[in-house]
This record gives structure tokens, sequence and C-alpha cells, in this order.
């Protein structure tokens, strides 16, 4: 990998073409930047520091945190919080959202949804995790407090979303509405540089991905739509290959450089699908959007989703343009 260009760099290179352009969103970046190299050195560190299992409690969710999910979701909260550039955020590990009323946040304009460690069981098993992110402008007056309507936006009003793979390398993967670009960590230098610059996804893939163990319970569409994937026909490159790691950003990011598609759709246990809307399925269907492939709950565009509570789920496909379509034509099929 050549080290020309710098995230640092390449942020201030493009603040021109940011969406309001005011230097703030930069300055809000390079905070994710700074967090997320915090959780990166934790992480690295989670089998001899004694931090991998159990917190020893639930998050709203019901879903037993794990002591990397709670450091990682203060790391992020205490690094955006001593910075002017939010006025609140909501994280998967926190049933509210916050607001930051201190005086540095009272011309803050951006809120920040987060999942900070996501595909939290692999942590313990030295599998890939990630971080991901989803920034909007507020829609409330600056300088009162934040308001749910401000965190509860379409995934079509964000200013940018992204994510860290936490991996055999650890990557930074974003968008702001310009393209995707990904950035890879030096840890010797301490600096993320631009390894994939453009990212756009094949338009067609040879992979699906979706947690097959829950066969029984997915809606008729899903089932004719794996069914399909598994057939032979050379002609349309059938078999596909079935990979899927269960964390949601190392399966995305597999799938954007490959070719591929994820599902996880709603089914008998998980009603409404398993993933969250807000600081899952859009900030990785933004990216999906940008790098030239879709994203849907199955019938509709993912961004274009009203969301009505901040921890609502959705089922999500989301991949190659082609794949997506395909599914869709299940789904629609098989109502
Ligand atoms: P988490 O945010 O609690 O880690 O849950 C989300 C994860 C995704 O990363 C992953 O794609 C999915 O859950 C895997 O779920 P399952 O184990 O049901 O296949
Ligand atoms: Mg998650």
């Amino acid at each position: 990998m050549q080290r020309h260009t710098t995230l640092g760099e390449f942020i201030i290179g493009n603040q021109k073409d940011f969406p309001y352009a005011k230097g703030e969103l930069s300055a809000l970046l390079s905070s994710i930047r700074l967090a997320g190299k915090m959780v990166n050195q934790e992480i690295n560190k989670a089998g001899l520091a004694e931090i991998l299992g159990k917190f020893g409690s639930d998050n709203v969710q019901g879903e037993e945190q794990m002591k990397l999910d709670v450091l990682a979701n203060d790391l992020f909260i205490s690094t955006l919080r001593s910075r002017g550039e939010i006025c609140g955020i909501a994280s998967e590990e926190m049933e509210d959202y916050v607001s930051f009323d201190e005086d540095i946040h009272k011309d803050a304009k951006y809120v920040v949804l987060i999942d900070p460690l996501d595909g939290s069981s692999n942590i313990d098993v030295n599998v890939t995790v990630g971080t991901i992110f989803s920034i909007y402008r507020r829609i409330s007056e600056p300088g009162t407090p934040v308001t749910l309507e401000d965190f509860l936006q379409p995934g079509n009003k964000q200013v940018a979303a992204g994510y860290l793979a936490y991996g055999t390398s650890t990557m930074l993967v974003f968008t702001t509405g310009n393209g995707v670009n990904g950035f890879t960590y030096d840890p010797g230098i301490g600096s993320f540089f631009l390894s994939h610059p453009k990212m756009q996804i094949p338009e067609d893939g040879k992979i699906y991905s979706i947690n097959e163990g829950n066969y029984v319970h997915f809606p008729e569409g899903v089932k004719k739509y794996i069914k399909w994937c598994q057939e032979l026909d050379p002609a349309t490159n059938r078999p596909l290959t079935s990979r899927y790691i269960g964390s949601l950003v190392a399966d995305f990011h597999r799938n954007l450089l490959k070719g591929g598609v994820y599902i996880y759709p709603k089914g008998t246990t998980a009603p409404k699908g398993k993933l969250r809307l807000l600081y899952e399925c859009n900030p990785m269907a933004y990216l999906m959007e940008q790098a030239g492939g879709a994203a849907s709950d199955g019938y509709t565009r993912i961004m274009d989703l009203d969301p009505t509570e901040l921890h609502e789920r959705v089922p999500f496909f989301c991949g190659s343009k082609t794949m997506v379509a395909k599914a869709e034509e299940f789904m629609d099929q098989y109502r």
C-alpha cells in the first residue's frame, strides 16, 4: 500500500465538497477517527488485558453486554463530548439519547447515532468486529437541548456515515455523500492512510450472506431466494457461495470489495428483523448506495423508511444491485 494521503489530509483536502462545508463535519470526522484509534487499541490488547467476556448486564434490547461493548461506548461518548462538534448522541448501548448541553456544544449542529461495537459475539473468539456511525444535522434550534426528532430522521437525511472494521487490518470507511473511501490504519505511525479510494461494489456478485440456521423461521420469499442461490445453473454462475461471519461490518466489508448480498430478514423469532434501522442499517445503506449498490427491507429502500423509535429493527437486504433486486423479486412473488 502506498502511504501517500493520510485521513487527516484527505479530510482537509475534501472539506469543500462536504455538505455545508464549514469545517465542523471535518472536525467531527477527526474526533471519530481519534475515538476509533482508542477503541482499536483496546481491542488489540483485549486478550491480555482481561477485558474479554461479559460485563454482567443486558443492554436496553435485552442483549448481554460484553466488557468491550461498554468500553467502546464510553470511549466514543467521552471523546465526542470533550469536543464541541455534536450536541447529542444515541447508541445501541443506551436506552435513551444523551444531550450534550455544556457551553462548548451550544453552537453544535450535528447529532451522531452509533453502534460502538458491532458483532459483539465475535469479540471473545478473535474475529473482526466494528463500529458503525451515522451523522445528521439537528432539526431543532442550536443552543437548545436536542430532541428525539433530531435522531428520528430518515436515512436520506444523513450527511455522513461510516464504519471502523477491527480486522486483520483496522480500517475506517466513510462517505459524506460523494462516494466511499477506505483508509487503513498503520499502527506503527498511528495514522490512517487512503488505501481504497472511490470504492465501488461490483454490480453483481457470487456471495450470499445470511444466517441459514434460522431458515425455518424465514419468510417464504427468502427461503425461495436461498434455494435459487443454491441451484446449479452455470449460465448465471450458480450455485453461489455462502459466507457469513456474524459481524455486520465484516460481512458488509467483504461483500463491498467482492460483490455479494447480505440479508437479515424478519423471522418468527425476530418479527421485525434483528438489525437496528438508525445505527446499523441506515449508515450501511448510505455507504452501499454511495458505492453503487442497494439496500432495502425487502420491498422499500432502507433510507426512505421513517423511523418511529430509537432502537427500531428492520429486515435488511444490502449489497450488489442485481443481487438485491433478485432477492426483492422473490419477496414480491411470495408476499
Ligand atoms: P450486535 O450489534 O449486538 O453485535 O448485533 C448485530 C450483529 C451483526 O453484526 C450481525 O450481522 C448479526 O448481529 C448477527 O446475528 P446472528 O448471530 O443472529 O446471525
Ligand atoms: Mg450492532
